[in-house]
């Protein structure tokens, strides 16, 4: 791969490296590895690593780009397509996204749409380059999905959970991962104006005050009792957001989404909410006094 085929503002990492993210060894724990599969199937299994590694293997040549902008191109990952795995458990009718979770320390997840983890051919890998997977890469069993930044390929895999609705990640929910991560379109942070310290600490304070976080990403949240005065938020996504007695006083809401949101008790005090979309929005007590309201829609009954 050349660099002209690498994703927008993606950099080779050193011929031969390859980077070690986030947590470095599966939890401390004597049991037998198992990988269980749960959730909306018609037969939840529970199967050993034997049992895994028993079924029939495919080798996958699978480019890695990292959100933190290096990749890896034409790595060779062996082990068995998540497709085969699932089949064998006959996922129901209802089951739309798909989580992964860790044997780790702070049971590290990670979620797909189901749709995506088939079509871009997710492995459940016990390879990389012809060799057992290190232990810091994710082995004995790690998944590994092409076409999404790495943190959607969650190393020391133990379970798999079949969904009607999503269960945001760990970086997806704690640090502001974009939760549909193709690098093509550079999806990295749910907020691409601010490092990402700066959106990972707000975030877990749930306090967005005077920030610009024009474009946020924040669809279906739970941020109940935010808070956002005088922030800017442009353009941002709240459709179907949790923000009960949150507090928008002064911020600068434009073109804002809140959609079927629930924003019982918010406060607008002197927000600018012009062109921004209410529709199905959950608005008892919420507080317009001194808001600028031209073009917003969805306020009327
Ligand atoms: N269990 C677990 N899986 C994880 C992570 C983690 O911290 N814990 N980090 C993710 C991130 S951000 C990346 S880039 C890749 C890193 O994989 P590597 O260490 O093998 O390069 O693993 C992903 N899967
Ligand atoms: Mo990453």
């Amino acid at each position: 791969m050349n660099p002209q085929q690498l994703p927008p503002r993606q950099q080779l990492a050193a011929p031969g490296k390859w980077p070690v993210v986030g947590e470095k060894a599966p939890r401390a724990d004597a049991s037998p590895w198992t990988v269980s599969v749960s959730g909306l199937v018609a037969r939840p299994s529970v199967l050993t690593l034997a049992d895994l590694q028993a079924m029939p293997h495919v080798s996958r040549v699978i480019d890695i780009h990292c959100v933190t902008r290096w990749s890896k191109p034409q790595v060779t990952f062996t082990g068995v397509p998540l497709a085969d795995l699932l089949r064998l458990c006959d996922v129901q009718e209802g089951a739309r996204y798909i989580s992964f979770v860790a044997r780790s320390e702070r049971d590290h997840s990670t979620s797909l749409i189901l749709a995506d983890a088939l079509r871009l051919d997710t492995l459940i890998a016990f390879t990389a380059d012809g060799a057992p997977l290190a232990t810091e890469h994710g082995g004995p069993v790690r998944t590994v999905t092409p076409g999404r930044y790495f943190y959607k390929s969650l190393k020391w895999l133990r379970e798999i959970v079949l969904l009607e609705h999503d269960r945001l990640g760990y970086w997806e929910a704690h640090a502001g991962y974009h939760n549909h991560a193709d690098p093509w379109q550079e999806e990295r942070y749910i907020a691409p104006d601010v490092s990402p310290k700066v959106l990972e600490t707000a975030l877990c304070t749930r306090d967005l005050s005077g920030l610009d976080l024009r474009g946020l990403r924040a669809e279906n949240r739970d941020l109940a009792g935010l808070r956002a005065s005088d922030a800017l938020l442009r353009d941002a996504h709240f459709e179907g957001a949790n923000l009960t007695g949150a507090d928008f006083a002064g911020a600068n809401l434009s073109n804002a989404h809140f959609e079927n949101a629930n924003l019982a008790g918010a406060n607008f005090r002197g927000a600018d909410v012009e062109g921004a979309a209410f529709a199905g929005a959950h608005l008892q007590d919420a507080d317009f006094t001194g808001a600028s309201l031209f073009g917003a829609t969805g306020l009327e009954s």
